[in-house]
């Protein structure tokens, strides 16, 4: 069970940060309201959300998955692919520090995202995608290894609709997954039950299991029903506005 959330608020120049999305650029008060709604929603969970101020000098800093890997007993803080995130590791630092005493940390030349970690039952799923490189998977497995954990590095490079592993994949507990159809023909993840996203619907398989509940994002209707008829409780959040930056449900938060 989760207890706890760490998430960082967007700032005002939020819009200024990396995306593949053309246009509109999302309006700043819309994400702030979407941005607490999904708080709440944490809080229904059962979690706590520690709810850090917005930091206006990293405007993808509210994306803060992909700064810290989290596990029960340690965390991992990363090196973000993209140079222009790579500040904010040192002002995650001091809040992941409040709740973990063990923290290991991604070195140069490796290079890993969050985004890129899918975690099922105490296995990790490194993503090796255009963020994570090779050497940053290496270190992560080992951190995780010597914490007691198993690890697999999945290649997605060739996919190229995928940002991150996360982007394509999500574990919903019971051995079932949320997965688009390119991820669906990894070898990786054949084993589990998995649950097809509508290739229309692709941007709903970054969904989130918390406790008793399963986040999805609102407006992704047949994803929905296709969860609650396996007798998922899904708890709809509109993230209209960190989609048009690239963002899903995932990266929104740390969930421990
Ligand atoms: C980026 O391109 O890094 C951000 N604009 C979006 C990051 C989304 N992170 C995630 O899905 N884990």
């Amino acid at each position: 069970m989760f207890k706890h959330a760490i998430v960082r608020m967007p700032g005002r120049n939020f819009s200024e940060g990396l995306t593949t999305v053309a246009a509109p650029a999302p309006n700043y008060e819309k994400a702030l309201e979407q941005h607490e709604t999904y708080c709440a929603v944490l809080e229904r969970c059962g979690l706590t959300v520690e709810r850090l101020p917005p930091d206006v000098t990293h405007p993808d800093s509210t994306f803060v998955e992909d700064v810290a890997i989290v596990t029960p007993h340690f965390a991992i803080l990363t090196r973000p692919g993209a140079k222009s995130r790579m500040g904010e590791v040192e002002v995650i630092r001091e809040p992941v520090g409040r709740f973990f005493r063990l923290i290991h940390k991604i070195t140069s030349p490796g290079t890993l995202d969050g985004g890129d970690v899918c975690e099922a039952e105490g296995h990790f799923f490194i993503g090796i995608s255009r963020r994570t490189n090779e050497e940053g998977a290496k270190q992560l497995a080992a951190f995780l290894a010597e914490g007691g954990f198993t690890s697999s590095a999945v290649d997605i490079r060739r996919m190229r609709s995928l940002l991150h592993l996360k982007s394509g994949v999500a574990y919903l507990g019971g051995g079932q997954l949320v997965v688009t159809d390119e991820v669906a023909e990894l070898p990786e993840f054949r084993a589990f039950e998995s649950i097809r996203v509508a290739p229309e619907e692709s941007y709903a398989a970054n969904s989130v299991c918390v406790n008793d509940y399963v986040l999805v994002p609102a407006g992704y209707p047949k994803l929905s029903a296709a969860m609650v008829q396996r007798g998922f409780k899904l708890l709809p959040v509109d993230v209209s506005e960190f989609r048009k930056m690239d963002g899903g449900l995932s990266c929104l938060s740390l969930r421990f």
